[in-house]
């Protein structure tokens, strides 16, 4: 057995994977960057360390694919950075410790346990992991009907470990919930990012396609580590220029590094490129020339990338050209679209991000009345994404109406984990709480329990295809996404895609075992602070269900008061509608009665001045300033109060972190403090910008408990946050239009 594995062991280190690790393990022994996010693979404290020991010696794993060697490479790595010795491969079972991995068709060992079915059913991403005997020795099996499911059996694997879970008994079964699981890069081809606040896109067009950068890899595989199996890697804003024969011999490149984990690439096409990138005289989705130009192009993108994803489309949107610029509907552009990737297995992401001004309209209203007529009219590989919340990614917004609209149609919801309306990367935010009150809302669509999540996962409207995307947050900065702890916010949309029921403590605790510490206590704190950080920053920003009062342009600091855009809509002073009677937007039946698109009970909840849940009552009513609220205080009293509360939130976050000293590492521990300095003091912005302004309408004195602003309200006016340039702070202002 010695020998057999030494041998084996000496074949490994001749290969290529091999050396790569080695190499990679030299450059990642030095100081705390981030870099590994959450698969550092630093050794386990001892005493976990030596229980694993006996049942992690050998790493079996069957098949002979880019994927699985992934897995091999990917074991020994964090098997033995995780237990400080080194764990071998074999390529046969015999002794004990050994984990095996592989699918029915690889491997005979796994088939003779006769799970075939039951691997079946569980698809091609689904796994088990089973403590199980072979030759007569105990055994762990990480088995899937598909290599992509081993892969992400291995990386639960390892999650366990990382985690400091028992493994002696093990016997678990799981599978994805939502089969699309994308993230969406607002990258532009000039290595720009819209809305990124971690450095330059991670894809570096003018080196490709013969300089694969490493990082590539790197990305993927956090990716598949959470079961992320999708990328559109470039800008709803789209530059027809993506579809041009050389920029897809780029992306092909891109797939290629992005396909053994189980990675599809998506492109965001611009819907006039047929004219911009074609010749062709319009781009009329009814044209036969331009559907003929679509699927020419379809054809081609798929020759170079034959798993290729599909098109995300956002049209006639913010200015994006689309079908309305030829009077034809969404549908018609969206099927036109559908028909051309439909003969090589693609998809149509049809964005229903649309809100064609009107005067006098209500925004959160009108993407509704827009899509709603076609329900049921779009063809079987179109999917519509719809942001969480009616307007615009707000810090608290109600879920998005569509939800529940659209019955006869495939709905997936779009996420943004990059912090446009959450100081950017410069607020700790922890956004899985958020996304799961999101998903926990009861729609009321077929009685109580009809949460969001029964409508995106099939559960209410029995819908094929599935999935969710997230906007995503990384880039080149060294630790991929700014603020050390925006890393969580990626991790968990990656947990939350695989399992939307997942509670926010159980995210917020896997993340910290494998990215921060052990130490039970810290982990406690630092958890704390995650979990409590939404409400906070709602709190210091838009409580009550107020929303978008953003600095217009880059959306960093407070301006409730701006009212230049020249889009009503875009204003804030739009959304407060704040006067000396009151504040927030009435949509009730005597308002802009957006909420009759809502379904009851739930819109009789919300109608009701009393019923309407505190967090959204300026989101739905004009509320007198002297209304009572359920604690006894008067609406200015309690809106001042909020905005006390979350500055003192990020004190007392300070505070806990400086305990922290010593428990996390120095290099992560100063940049975090760092940051956290910002948010105090942005923070107090908010406060004292927002209520000051607010009190020119409520004519009412701060209450007792609330302090008095630093600033005037003019000097708030005269320069948005980041032209305050106090701190260290690092913006990339040329990133941010
Ligand atoms: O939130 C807004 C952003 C735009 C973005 C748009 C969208 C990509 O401010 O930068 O454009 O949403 O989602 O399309």
């Amino acid at each position: 057995m010695r020998s057999a594995i030494q041998i084996e062991r000496s074949a490994f280190l001749l290969h290529p994977l091999a050396m790569l690790f080695m190499l990679l393990a030299v450059s990642t022994a030095a100081a705390d960057d981030g870099y590994r996010l959450w698969l550092r693979y630093d050794q386990l404290p001892v005493a976990a360390a030596a229980k694993y020991q006996p049942h992690v010696r050998f790493i079996v794993v069957a098949g002979n694919s880019a994927t699985m060697d992934v897995v091999r490479a990917e074991l020994v790595k964090g098997c033995s950075g995780l237990l400080g010795h080194e764990v071998t491969l074999a390529d046969t079972v015999s002794g004990e410790g050994v984990i095996l991995v592989g699918t029915p068709a690889i491997s005979r060992e796994i088939a003779a346990f006769g799970w075939s079915r039951q691997l079946e059913a569980l698809g091609k991403e689904g796994f088990v992991i089973r403590s199980a005997r072979i030759k007569n020795r105990p055994a762990i099996v990480i088995a899937s009907n598909g290599e992509i499911g081993a892969l992400y059996g291995a990386y639960h694997f390892l999650r366990l470990l990382q985690t400091l879970k028992p493994i002696d008994r093990l016997n678990i079964i799981d599978r994805p919930r939502l089969q699309l699981r994308v993230l969406d890069h607002w990258d532009n081809l000039d290595g720009s990012i819209e809305r990124g606040y971690a450095g330059r896109s991670l894809w570096n067009w003018s080196d490709l396609p013969e300089k694969l950068d490493p990082r590539l890899t790197d990305y993927a595989r956090a990716n598949a580590s959470i079961g992320i199996n999708g990328a559109t890697i470039n800008n709803v804003n789209a530059d027809a220029r993506i579809l041009t024969a050389e920029y897809l011999r780029k992306v092909a490149a891109i797939a290629n590094v992005f396909r053994p984990y189980g990675i599809r690439v998506y492109l965001s096409p611009r819907f006039s490129a047929p004219i911009e990138i074609g010749q062709l005289k319009t781009a009329d989705p009814l044209d036969a020339e331009v559907a003929a130009w679509w699927r020419n192009k379809a054809a081609e993108i798929y020759q170079l990338i034959p798993d290729f994803g599909g098109f995300l489309v956002k049209a006639n949107s913010e200015g994006q050209p689309g079908p309305r610029t030829y009077n034809r509907t969404h549908a018609d552009g969206a099927n036109m679209l559908a028909a051309a990737v439909m003969p090589h297995r693609g998809i149509v992401i049809w964005r229903a991000f649309v809100y064609d001004y009107k005067p006098g309209y209500d925004r959160a209203g009108a993407a509704y009345t827009e899509l709603q007529p076609f329900d049921g009219k779009f063809a079987a590989n179109v999917l519509l994404q719809v942001k969480n919340g009616p307007i615009d990614f707000q810090p608290r917004e109600p879920f998005h109406p569509w939800f529940v609209a659209m019955p006869r149609t495939q709905v997936i919801p779009e996420f943004q984990i990059t912090q446009e309306y959450f100081g950017w990367s410069n607020h700790l935010v922890f956004l899985a709480s958020m996304w799961r009150e999101f998903l926990d809302s009861d729609t009321g669509a077929a009685g109580r329990g009809s949460t969001v999540t029964k409508v995106i996962d099939g559960t209410l409207y029995h819908q094929k295809i599935t999935g969710i995307a997230g906007v995503a947050n990384t880039g080149t900065d060294r630790n991929w996404t700014g603020h050390h702890f925006a890393q969580a916010n990626w991790y968990a949309f990656g947990r939350l895609a695989w399992n939307p029921d997942l509670p926010s403590q159980q995210i917020a605790n896997e993340w910290i075992g494998m990215t921060l510490t052990h130490d039970a206590k810290a982990g406690r704190d630092i958890a704390r602070i995650m979990l409590e950080s939404h409400e906070a920053v709602v709190d210091y920003m838009t409580p009550l269900g107020l929303h978008h009062l953003f600095w217009g342009g880059h959306h960093y600091g407070p301006a409730p008061w701006w009212d230049k855009e020249k889009r009503e809509d875009w204003n804030p002073v739009y959304f407060h509608k704040a006067d000396d009677r009151g504040i927030g937007f009435d949509r009730t039946e005597k308002g802009s009665d957006t909420m009759a698109q809502y379904h009851a009970p739930g819109r009789e909840k919300f109608a009701s001045l009393q019923s309407c849940p505190e967090k959204f009552l300026l989101w739905f009513h004009h509320v007198p300033w002297d209304y009572r609220l359920r604690s006894g205080a008067r609406l200015w009293d309690a809106l001042a109060f909020h905005y006390q509360r979350g500055v003192d939130w990020t004190r007392a976050m300070r505070k806990t972190w400086e305990e922290l000293k010593g428990v996390v590492d120095e290099e992560r521990h100063r940049a975090v403090a760092q940051k956290f300095a910002i948010q105090e003091r942005d923070a107090l912005a908010w406060r004292d910008a927002c209520l000051l302004y607010f009190q020119t309408f409520s004519k009412r004195p701060l209450p007792r408990g609330v302090e008095k602003p630093v600033k005037s309200l003019e000097e708030y006016k005269a320069k948005s946050l980041l032209e305050i340039d106090s701190f260290n702070r690092k913006v990339d202002k040329s990133s941010n239009q």
